[in-house]
This record gives C-alpha cells, structure tokens and sequence, in this order.
C-alpha cells in the first residue's frame, strides 16, 4: 500500500502513538525542578510493529498529511492531561511539542490549538511549541505570528536543530523564542571534535546573551554531560539521559 494510504488509515485507526524524552537540567545546585520532556511520534504499522517517524514524515510532508498528524498530536496530547493524577500534574513543568512547517503556515493552525487548550483545560504555560530553524526561516512572517500569538496566550517556544540548517544567526534576533536547542550533530561529537566543541560554546553563548535558555540534543553519555555542565548549557537531552520512551504520562512526568 501507498505511504498516504498507510498514513490515512493509521490516523483513522489510532495506530499514531506519542513516546517522550526526558530534558534534564544541567546545574546540579539548581532548584528542583519539575518534569520536562518532548513529545515524539511513532506509527505502529499494521503488523504492530513500530516505524519512526524518519521513515513516514518525509511521504506525510510531500502528501500534506502533516497539518493532520500535527493537530493528531495536540489533541492526544491535551486530551491525555486529563488522565494525569493531580500529583503528577503538579510535577510537570514542561511538555514539548514538535510542529512541522506547513502548521506553521496554515491560518488556520492558531485558532486550533487555541481551541484545544480551551477545550481541555490546558495551564499554557507547561506547553512549549518546537519549531526547527529551517522551519522557522522558510516560513519567518508566519512563524513570528504564530510564536507571538502563543506567547501571548502563555506557552513557550524552542527552535530546534538550531545551527544545523542554513541558520543564519541574524534571524535569531526575530524569533521571540524561549528556548535554543543545539542541534545533536554538534554535540555528540564535541569531546572528539574541537570545531563541534566550538558550535557548541558559540551557540551556548549567543543563547544565553539573547537571555534564551540552551538545551543540548543528543547527549549520548555522561562524559558529554559533564562537558556541557562546564559549559553552563542549561539543559541535555539525548540517550544517555534517557531514550524515549511510550508516553503514558504518569511515567513522562516522573
Ligand atoms: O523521534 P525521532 O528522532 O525519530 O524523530 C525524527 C524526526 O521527526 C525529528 O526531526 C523530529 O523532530 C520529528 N518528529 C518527531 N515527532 C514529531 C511530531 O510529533 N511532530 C512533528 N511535526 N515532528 C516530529
Ligand atoms: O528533530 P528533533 O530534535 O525533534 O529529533 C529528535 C530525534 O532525535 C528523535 O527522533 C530522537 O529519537 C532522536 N534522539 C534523541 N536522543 C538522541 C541521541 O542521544 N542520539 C541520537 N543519535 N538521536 C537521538
Ligand atoms: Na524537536
Ligand atoms: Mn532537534
């Protein structure tokens, strides 16, 4: 069968599933600080096996299925805050949430996730949209609208894979975003490469002077933790943190 076909039917049938990822803070004196993580999407084909989304998003994107897939996730995921026990909401401080570039132009995408948050009762500011730059670049008017907008209405904005695309860091200064994520290519290398070490720092640095705060993709090991510790990267995130994992919430947030 045709990947949209697939696509389709996997959507009708709920065979969509939301894993998440831990994001942990890097400064140990810090205050404790609640549950944050990102929200990552799977397809469980029709033998139940899982596909990552590297396999279907490129066919969903070229077929336009991604407005679909994208509002999919939303509303599973403001839906399943209600299954949260009040202990564990308490806990959460932040659930991320990958958008792809064609919500970011569609008029229609603000007054959707508006609704949703309206419908389900959503405290905004523990929901935190994650753009890509080369989302955020190609589609600038838009995304400034769109980030301004949500801002207003309390969430938080990271613009993912930062320094991976044909970043230009001028565009930064209009992104009004909360959050800068070093894009992982950089960092999984950095203890054995001085030019990724250098992206690193440099991105780091210009983050932090723009008052943004930094998380790291990708940290595969302790070693590379304690090297963005040092760096005062304030957050990691990666498989030596923890691998995503199905999203039951309860064990999201724990
Ligand atoms: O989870 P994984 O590393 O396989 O993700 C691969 C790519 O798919 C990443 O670029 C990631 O941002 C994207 N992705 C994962 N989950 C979602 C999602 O829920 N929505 C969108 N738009 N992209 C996602
Ligand atoms: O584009 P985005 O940053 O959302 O993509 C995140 C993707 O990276 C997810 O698909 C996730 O499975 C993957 N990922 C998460 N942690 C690591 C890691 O430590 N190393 C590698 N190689 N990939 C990771
Ligand atoms: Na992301
Ligand atoms: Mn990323």
């Amino acid at each position: 069968m045709h990947w949209v076909s697939r696509l389709q039917q996997a959507l009708q049938e709920n065979r969509l599933q939301l894993y998440c990822q831990k994001i942990v803070p890097l400064d140990e004196a810090a205050p404790n600080t609640g549950a944050h993580f990102e929200l990552l999407l799977r397809l469980r084909d029709e033998e139940g096996k899982l596909v990552p989304p590297g396999a279907f998003m490129p066919a969903a994107e070229r077929f336009g299925l991604m407005p679909a897939i994208d509002r999919w996730v939303i509303s599973s995921a403001f839906a399943n805050f209600h299954n949260l026990s009040p202990d564990v909401a308490e806990q959460l401080e932040l659930c991320a949430i990958n958008l792809s570039g064609a919500s970011v132009s569609d008029p229609e995408f603000l007054s959707f996730i508006l609704r949703e948050m309206a419908a389900h009762d959503i405290p905004t500011s523990k929901i935190c949209f994650e753009i890509t730059e080369t989302v955020a670049i190609g589609n600038l008017t838009q995304a400034i609208t769109l980030i301004n907008e949500l801002r207003a209405a309390g969430c938080k904005f990271a613009l993912d894979d930062f320094g991976s695309g044909m970043s230009s860091f001028a565009y930064l200064k209009h992104l009004p975003v909360d959050y800068l994520k070093i894009d992982g290519s950089f960092v999984k290398d950095m203890l054995t490469d001085a030019a990724d070490a250098a992206m690193v720092e440099a991105i780091n640095h210009i983050g932090h002077t723009m008052g943004l705060r930094t998380i790291a993709e990708f940290v595969e090991n302790d070693d590379i933790r304690a090297r963005l510790a040092a760096l005062k990267v304030d957050f990691a995130q990666g498989y030596g943190i923890g691998k995503p994992v199905p999203c039951r919430y309860g064990d999201c947030a724990a």
